[in-house]
């Protein structure tokens, strides 16, 4: 039976189709740069978004309905979700999907009954996955809608709060072990303070550190090889979030010893929210060979809160695009961690949102290519540094052998400084413009 009776099998159709259900330009088997965009491309569909969300905001209940015939909070429910999934990512020719433990089946008031929905219904997203070849990019645990969780999960106060999390966290790693999932998500969502003053933040830190600390060694013992992520995000819904950006993240597992098992997952959106465009938080993970996996979305410059909007932002998507091939590519993927606006609540703008963010990271892709191809970009970047690799000087500096009163010596031998050489901002911004515009 099928949930979206109406929507065809959406097929690239070019950049002059003016057919709303169909690809303008993620073109699954077209090679760009040596490998097939798909594969470039992995994309994901987020459950929690795609199949949940109906638009409730804090001014009013949803518009869309996801009820796809059912009764909320019912494993029927949950199944139809599961039917629904598969047949929105089969028509999207999407490969992946992630979700939380409480997206795939209502949650219950004991966590033992909870559990075994769990495993019931994963066994029908697995047989769904066996036969249709879709994967599951990773798993992670809603440690943030449930009450408890007021004061966050690994930083709670309570310890009874923090068993909890560590319950839910083992479960939701023996799913994604079951599931085959590539990574597992730590987004500390109510992961940081309100208010200093009631808050000991070293405490809070050691013991996000000792739970995570936990599930490596748990998942590892159960066989699950992926990659753990942490999602950084400055604030929302905590005033502070202690896993502010990427640098923050990254400096925190360093410090606890867990920067071997864990690298980044980021979202766009967190990254603008934390003041940093998308592509500094993607070079940050990059140069500490942390770049994970990607929440592919898009805020809005003019709110200060996370709106998780479908890309559309081409400029953004290929400079995402550029950091993610001159890292060699993700070990994750691109998943959708996107909504439609809450007036865009029918079945057909589920499917139009998602080719909208698919076309726009086709265009990245392809932009980015260009650009690496091209070379001006790189070309001036290299020459930038060049006096470290042709002079003498530069050289020493770069020796690591090098004194600080030797260094001196040669500036004092200078006298004066000269300018570093322009750094042709202007230029370069031409340089991209052309290419996107060509
Ligand atoms: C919230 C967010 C989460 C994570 C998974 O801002 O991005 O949905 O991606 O918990
Ligand atoms: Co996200």
């Amino acid at each position: 039976m099928s949930i979206f009776e109406s929507i065809p099998q959406i097929k690239y159709e070019g950049p002059k189709s003016k057919n709303p259900l169909a690809f303008k330009y993620y073109d699954p088997d077209k090679v760009i740069m040596g490998k097939k965009m798909s594969e470039h491309l992995p994309f994901a569909m987020a459950w929690w978004h795609n199949l949940c969300a109906e638009g409730t905001d804090m001014f009013g209940r949803g518009v869309a309905n996801k009820s796809f015939g059912c009764e909320y909070g019912t494993m029927e429910h949950a199944k139809a979700k599961v039917d629904a999934g598969f047949e929105f990512m089969q028509k999207l020719g999407i490969k992946y999907f992630c979700f939380h433990d409480v997206d795939i089946v209502p949650e219950a008031d004991d966590i033992k009954e909870t559990n075994r929905r769990l495993d019931e219904i994963t066994d029908y997203i697995l047989e769904k996955m066996n036969e249709t070849g879709i994967k599951c990019l990773w798993g992670t645990a809603n440690m943030f809608s449930n009450p408890r969780f007021c004061n966050g999960a690994g930083s709670s106060n309570s310890a009874e709060v923090f068993a909890f999390a560590c319950a839910q966290v083992k479960k939701a790693l023996e799913l994604t072990v079951k599931l085959g999932g590539r990574g597992y998500v730590f987004w500390g969502g109510r992961e940081g303070y309100e208010t200093l003053i009631n808050t000991d933040v070293k405490f809070e830190q050691d013991n996000i550190a000792r739970l995570m600390k936990m599930a490596v060694e748990y998942g590892r013992k159960i066989g699950f090889t992926g990659d753990f992520y942490i999602e950084p995000k400055p604030k929302e819904p905590m005033k502070h979030q202690y896993d502010f950006d990427a640098a923050t993240a990254i400096g925190f597992l360093k410090a606890h010893g867990l920067d071997k098992d864990f690298k980044m997952n980021i979202e766009a959106n967190h990254a603008t929210l934390a003041g940093h465009t998308f592509e500094h938080d993607l070079r940050i993970s990059a140069i500490n060979g942390m770049l994970g996996s990607i929440d592919a979305n898009q805020g809005d410059y003019l709110l200060g809160w996370d709106t998780d909007e479908f890309p559309f932002d081409v400029y953004s998507a290929t400079m995402c695009m550029y950091e993610v091939l001159k890292a060699g590519g993700l070990t994750g993927g691109f998943n959708f961690d996107a909504k439609n606006r809450r007036p865009s609540y029918t079945y057909e703008d589920m499917f139009i949102g998602f080719i909208l963010g698919m076309d726009t990271f086709a265009l990245g892709l392809m932009k980015a290519a260009e650009l690496i191809e091209d070379g001006r970009v790189d070309e001036f970047k290299a020459q930038r540094y060049s006096s470290y690799y042709n002079t003498e000087i530069g050289k020493k500096i770069l020796s690591d052998n090098a004194t600080l009163e030797e260094i001196s010596a040669y500036a004092e031998g200078l006298g004066k400084a000269s300018l570093p050489g322009s750094g042709k901002q202007e230029y370069l911004e031409g340089v991209i413009n052309q290419i996107l515009f060509n």
